[in-house]
């Protein structure tokens, strides 16, 4: 999963990408490049970001979702707001990408009404103040819980369990003991038989891991946070750097291949 973001603030590449035709262009390299699926944004998650006006976040998704999927490109939407995401639904999109998990009943609404694969992501608290010291007692148990709780609230609203893949969320109110213990984890969140994504590129607790202040400078971190993730079981990966992740990929499956 290549990450197309039509926003200002991004943490890892803000600004780039922030207007309709570039983010487009950016989408056709990244399936060229290998991208099965392009997730496109509007709204910074980033720890402390605000909400941002929804009719804002519209106006600079929409064209790219349209555009992307008329391509015939598999687009997932990451949004986590039910206009948004039915609206890009109608104008194309495959994907419903809710790094909040469904836990808006308007959002499982939307994920009912349509066919849209959907992706239940964990994120403690809100990106406001889900980096104000997070805690859990059994990181793995915990998240994986909400995700199966979640999974079935989806379930219970008519989505098809083939429809649904989980995301531990990682960096979303997780210190990096966490998140490695999340990576970890993965064959524990696969035992529910639903696929696992794992979005590890660029973000923080690789810097924390290497010393690298500078996201665009994790590329050797993120690769090897995307190996090790499909090592352990993860079906998707969602990555900045696809053609470094995909070569990286087609030779560890080609070692692993017996
Ligand atoms: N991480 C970000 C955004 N969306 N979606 C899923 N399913 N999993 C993730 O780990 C995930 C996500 C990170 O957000 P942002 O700060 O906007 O940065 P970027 O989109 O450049 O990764």
């Amino acid at each position: 999963m290549g990450i197309v973001n039509v926003t200002p603030d991004s943490f890892s590449d803000g600004g780039l990408y922030d207007d309709p035709a570039s983010a487009v262009a950016w989408g056709e390299r990244l399936v060229a490049e290998g991208a099965r699926v392009i997730d496109v944004g509007g709204e910074s998650t980033r720890p402390g970001s605000s909400e941002l006006a929804e009719a804002e976040e519209l106006a600079r998704v929409r064209p790219v979702v349209k555009r992307l999927s008329a391509e015939g490109v598999p687009v997932s939407i990451d949004t986590r707001h039910p206009a948004i995401a039915g609206a890009c639904v109608e104008a194309g999109a495959s994907i419903i990408n809710d790094v909040s998990g469904f836990r808006d009943p308007e959002m499982v609404a939307v994920a009912a009404s349509c066919d849209a694969g959907v992706v239940v992501m964990h994120m403690l608290g809100e990106p406001s103040t889900m980096q104000r010291a997070p805690r859990y007692d059994d990181v793995v148990r915990e998240v994986g819980g909400f995700l199966l709780a979640q999974a079935a609230v989806l379930q219970g609203a008519g989505v098809a369990a083939e429809r649904i893949v989980l995301d531990p969320g990682i960096g979303f109110g997780k210190t990096l003991e966490h998140n490695l213990a999340l990576l970890r984890g993965i064959p524990e969140l696969a035992v529910y038989g639903f696929p696992i994504l794992i979005g590890a590129s660029r973000k923080r607790f690789i810097g924390e891991i290497t010393g690298e202040p500078e996201p665009r400078e994790r590329l050797g971190g993120s690769v090897s946070a995307a190996l090790e993730a499909v090592s352990h079981g993860a079906s998707v990966v969602r990555v900045h750097d696809v053609a470094a992740t995909v070569q990286a990929l087609a030779v560890a499956g080609a070692v692993n291949a017996e």
